[in-house]
């Protein structure tokens, strides 16, 4: 095996790391490829990784080193992103199209390296370039070391619960069209769950999910929403649900009948399966604040069926979900998140914080182009912002221009730190024309290497206040604070929570509400933080933060891996 020197000195780099810890080295070979399925009445292909959807799961141990070998077979661009997974000072298996790598080409492949170290539970990995995603995810599981326990007693059972969005329609095609026309999208024609959308929908009944459990048993139900422009909520019938982690970190336990997730999060629930024997379902279905915007309004179910021998009720009892414009359900369970924060998972919430932002989530509207009618509100064209500007998307990857210091205009360092307008963000009416057009740029902000940041998320009422689920890469960080209304540092700086607040990677800002994180910027390198509705990221509500070198070594970026795709 010919193997160059730079490729050989990552190699050792990595057994050092390894032969350090009792972390494991792990390799797994993702092939993207079109797979023939049938859904709804209709078969069709779709881009694949192995052939399967959901993809296949991902398990590894705390801290362990992951190398995926990514193969593209498929017709089309990709790039793939661990979720949740900091990568620390090694952006470049990161994923994001264009903020850290350029895709991987039709025929091309890239190997890699995924460096966990402290998260612990369910993650997932997703394609992170246009709209690719919707058939291109999996579970991430991280199991504890070797020699230590979940945080609670032992599960009976594992079982993957992968809500996901599909359309008939060639998810491609789907695309494009919803960029070219300049409106909302396509909705999608069914939710899944572990890719079948279950037995209310036409010609699924034979297919539907079914999850077997024995009657006094547990189960930790390992839990993404992998939909793409909506949140969830899930529940299931005559069972409440424990939460017991999310993102990828333990929380207090609490129990709900009726969970809220939002697209990339994760949730660790357990199932107690202690009920009389018989069917039950299981049930999810969007959630959406916003009033007028048509959305996929369906339910997608999967069977928990208690073995044994029984004689099931006629009809299989389905579960309360809540109407679809419940925000206070859905602000209820996001609120009620804790982190665990005992000895052995304790946390570390920054008290003094040295940086403090301020970034304004909305939705805006750009002039079609010339001569043409767009579909948004007015033939305009629909756009979203963070602090007003529109993230444009480079055509080569930020991180290769900052890396090798060759900036040529990929990128400005001018992103705001607060709003550059200061207005009533969540007014219910006279938000005009003249405040709803952005700028647009590719800029980002520069933080300093351990520089203690405290953001707020403050979600606007332009063209339409919606739910954010915001998410940013490389860090974790701890969510201090949410509200309605706007934020107002005097008042609700005095109601954070700094004792036990939920360590997350992807947070639900209310509809026209705030939220407030806090993090260490303690992983150097170039991080996209976007929302997590795919229609609103496409539109160009994201942006990147550069954290720079530290002093030592150790507190520098990797160098690159030798088979980076090039532009
Ligand atoms: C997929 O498979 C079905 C059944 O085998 C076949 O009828 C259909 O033509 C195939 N579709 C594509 C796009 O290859
Ligand atoms: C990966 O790409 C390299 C460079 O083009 C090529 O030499 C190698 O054969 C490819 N590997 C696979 C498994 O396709
Ligand atoms: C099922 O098929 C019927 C007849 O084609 C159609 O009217 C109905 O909308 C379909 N239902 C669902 C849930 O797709
Ligand atoms: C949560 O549910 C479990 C199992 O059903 C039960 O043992 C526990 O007491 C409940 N906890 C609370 C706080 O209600
Ligand atoms: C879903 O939306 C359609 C179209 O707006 C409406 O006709 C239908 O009643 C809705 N269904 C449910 C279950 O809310
Ligand atoms: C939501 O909560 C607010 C404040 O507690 C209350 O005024 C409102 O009626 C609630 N809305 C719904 C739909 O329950
Ligand atoms: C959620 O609702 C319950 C029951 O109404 C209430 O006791 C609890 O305080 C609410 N939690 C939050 C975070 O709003
Ligand atoms: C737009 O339409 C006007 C009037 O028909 C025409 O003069 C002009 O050339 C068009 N511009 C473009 C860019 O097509
Ligand atoms: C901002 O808008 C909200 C919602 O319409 C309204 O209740 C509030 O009074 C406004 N605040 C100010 C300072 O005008
Ligand atoms: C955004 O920037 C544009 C261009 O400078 C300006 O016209 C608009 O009022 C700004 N809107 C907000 C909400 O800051
Ligand atoms: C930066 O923060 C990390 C994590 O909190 C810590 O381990 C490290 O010692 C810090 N480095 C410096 C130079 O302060
Ligand atoms: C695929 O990526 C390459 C490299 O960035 C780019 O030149 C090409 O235009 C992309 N193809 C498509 C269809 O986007
Ligand atoms: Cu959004």
């Amino acid at each position: 095996m010919k193997m160059s020197f730079q490729a050989l000195g990552f190699l050792l780099a990595t057994l050092a790391i390894i032969a350090h810890s009792q972390a494991a080295l792990l390799q797994y070979t993702f092939v993207v490829q079109e797979t023939n399925y049938t859904r709804l009445c209709t078969s069709k292909n779709i881009l694949t990784v192995n052939g399967e959807f959901p993809g296949p799961t991902i398990t590894a141990r705390r801290g362990d080193t992951v190398i995926v070998d990514v193969i593209n077979r498929g017709d089309h661009n990709i790039t793939i992103h661990w979720h949740g997974i900091k990568q620390p000072r090694y952006p470049w298996s990161d994923g994001p199209e264009f903020v850290t790598q350029c895709p991987i080409q039709p025929g091309a492949n890239f190997s890699q390296r995924v460096l966990l170290s402290d998260e612990e539970g369910t993650l997932w990995w997703h394609a992170h370039s246009d709209w690719s995603r919707a058939t291109i995810h999996g579970l991430f599981v991280i199991l504890p070391r070797l020699g230590t326990t979940y945080p609670f007693p032992q599960p009976d059972g594992e079982v993957p619960v992968v809500l996901g969005e599909w359309w008939q329609n060639d998810i491609q095609t789907v695309f494009e069209e919803f960029m070219d026309g300049g409106g909302d999208p396509a909705n999608s024609d069914a939710l899944t769950i572990n890719g079948q959308p279950g037995d209310l929908y036409n010609c699924s009944a034979s297919t539907t999910t079914k999850i077997n459990v024995d009657q006094g048993k547990t189960y930790l139900l390992r839990m993404v929403n992998a939909a793409m422009n909506n949140l969830a909520f899930f529940a299931v019938a005559n069972h409440h649900l424990t939460v017991v982690g999310t993102d990828g970190a333990y929380t207090k336990p609490f129990n709900s009948t009726v969970i809220t997730i939002s697209p990339g999060q994760t949730l660790d629930l357990l199932l107690h399966a202690n009920q009389p024997p018989n069917h039950y379902y299981m049930a999810a279905k969007l959630f959406s604040g916003q009033r007028s915007a048509a959305f996929d309004n369906t339910t997608t179910t999967a069977i928990l069926r208690y073995t044994g021998n029984f004689t099931p009720s006629t009809s299989t009892p389905l579960p309360f979900l809540p109407p679809f414009n419940d925000r206070n359900a859905s602000a209820n369970f996001t609120g009620s998140l804790r982190s665990l924060a005992t000895a052995e998972h304790p946390i570390d919430v920054p008290l003094k914080i040295k940086r403090t932002l301020l970034f304004t989530l909305s939705i805006n509207t750009l002039p079609c182009a010339v001569n043409a009618t767009c579909d948004g509100p007015s033939g305009r064209r629909l756009s979203a912002s963070i602090n007003n500007i529109t993230f444009a998307m480079p055509r080569t990857s930020v991180l290769g221009a900052y890396y090798r210091g060759i900036n040529n205009g990929v990128y400005g360092d001018d992103f705001p730190d607060v709003p550059p307008l200061r207005f009533n963000y969540t007014a219910a009416s006279g938000l005009n024309r003249s405040l709803q057009t952005p700028e647009v740029g590719t800029e980002v902000t520069m933080l300093k290497h351990n520089e203690t940041v405290e953001l707020v998320f403050q979600g606007t009422n332009l063209v339409a206040g919606i739910d954010h689920p915001m998410h940013l890469h490389g860090h974790s960080f701890y969510v201090v604070g949410w509200g309605f209304g706007n934020f107002k540092r005097s008042r609700d700086s005095l109601n954070y929570n700094l004792v036990d607040p939920p360590l997350m990677q992807t947070i639900a800002v209310p509809q026209n509400g705030w939220t407030a994180i806090r993090f260490k910027a303690d992983n150097p390198g170039v991080w996209f933080m976007h929302c997590h509705l795919e229609r609103h990221v496409s539109w160009g509500m994201g942006m990147v933060f550069i954290v720079r070198n530290g002093k030592s070594a150790d507190a520098r970026v990797l160098p690159p891996p030798p088979d980076m795709p090039p532009c």
